[in-house]
């Protein structure tokens, strides 16, 4: 380099700096965080209707009560729109860091960058956002959560050695544009499709909830009668399909196979009484691994953009052992 392209290269690259810094805009890496004993820190939850969050949220509290820290609390009620302006007060706040579990993958975008201008390092939680959107490093520090469409390889894989004949398939898909009923939905149907020999006569969305659930279990089992296996996205799902099932004098897990993710101790035990014949656990416990997370990113290492959480596989082989470790 000579020194005229030295000195040219210095002006510029300290002009972007300069124009970064003010202007908030497109910064090259996630804020950063400052080194304290104690944070005040977010967590916008998206909603409190199943043991699985109540879980999560149990877990979170409980950490940051361990360690000392302040914990601003949002439930989002199910609405991302809710959970978006949630965020937005965090920042209005001023907490240190911010947890977000986004509903749907895209309309939490507006959250995560808004936090990132306002030079808040956000933390994902247990859902992504759209990866073409947003970015971890960059936009957000990283994920912590599951690898959602390996669960969905594990439910068919064990469908693919168990099936017995039973290839009539019900898909009971969680909240439309989240990202574990996104990569739910792939892991499984690209496993399954593979595999040959099985169809899926309907996959609809019963939005992870119960009671939605089972409506349209029943709706679904009425249009195909010949249905023979229900795969839901979550426990509370499931649940709702065994209701749907025994309204019809169908006994879960004999008659109609019912595959589950989320290893929650109704289903476990689900598993246990023959109803559900197979969950792939999805761990809810959150609080230590984000707060150590929080911790390294402060301490200034480089957080890998996807921090996996392991899962545990429930059948008739373990279920009764595992009960009592399921949350
Ligand atoms: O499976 C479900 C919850 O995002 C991984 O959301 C989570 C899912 C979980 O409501 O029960």
């Amino acid at each position: 380099m000579t020194s005229i392209t030295r000195r040219r290269f210095m002006v510029t690259a300290s002009a972007i700096g300069a124009i970064g810094l003010t202007a908030g805009m497109a910064l090259a890496e996630a804020p950063p965080l400052a080194k304290k004993d104690s944070y005040k820190v977010g967590f916008a939850q998206t909603e409190s209707n199943n043991p699985w969050r109540i879980a999560q949220t149990q877990s979170m509290h409980d950490e940051a009560k361990k360690l000392g820290h302040q914990l601003v609390y949002t439930d989002a009620a199910g609405s991302a729109a809710k959970q978006v302006a949630d965020v937005n007060s965090m920042i209005a706040q001023g907490v240190d860091l911010i947890f977000l579990a986004p509903r749907e993958e895209k309309p939490l975008i507006p959250a995560v960058m808004a936090a990132k201008k306002a030079g808040i390092p956000v933390i994902l939680l247990d859902r992504n956002v759209d990866q073409a959107l947003a970015k971890a490093g960059e936009d957000y520090v990283t994920f912590i959560g599951s690898d959602f469409i390996d669960e969905g390889k594990r439910v068919a894989e064990w469908l693919i050695k168990n099936a017995n004949g039973k290839t009539k398939i019900i898909e009971l898909e969680g909240t439309t544009g989240s990202s574990p009923a996104n990569d739910r939905k792939k892991g499984f149907d690209e496993a399954i499709n593979a595999a040959g020999g099985f169809t899926i006569l309907a996959s609809q969305s019963g939005d992870f909830a119960r009671d939605k659930g089972r409506q349209v279990a029943e709706a679904l089992l009425q249009a195909h009668p010949d249905a023979d296996v229900i795969y839901a996205h979550n426990d509370e799902m499931a649940m709702g399909a065994i209701a749907a099932l025994e309204a019809i004098g169908k006994q879960p897990g004999k008659d109609v196979i019912v595959l589950s993710i989320d290893g929650g101790k109704e289903a476990v035990q689900a598993v246990v009484d023959g109803k559900i014949n197979a969950v792939v656990e999805c761990n809810p416990r959150f609080g230590p691994k984000a707060f150590e997370t929080m911790m390294r990113y402060a301490g200034g290492e480089k957080i890998d953009a996807w921090v996996k959480n392991e899962d545990k596989f429930y059948d008739p082989s373990n279920a009764a052992a595992e009960l009592a470790n399921a949350y």
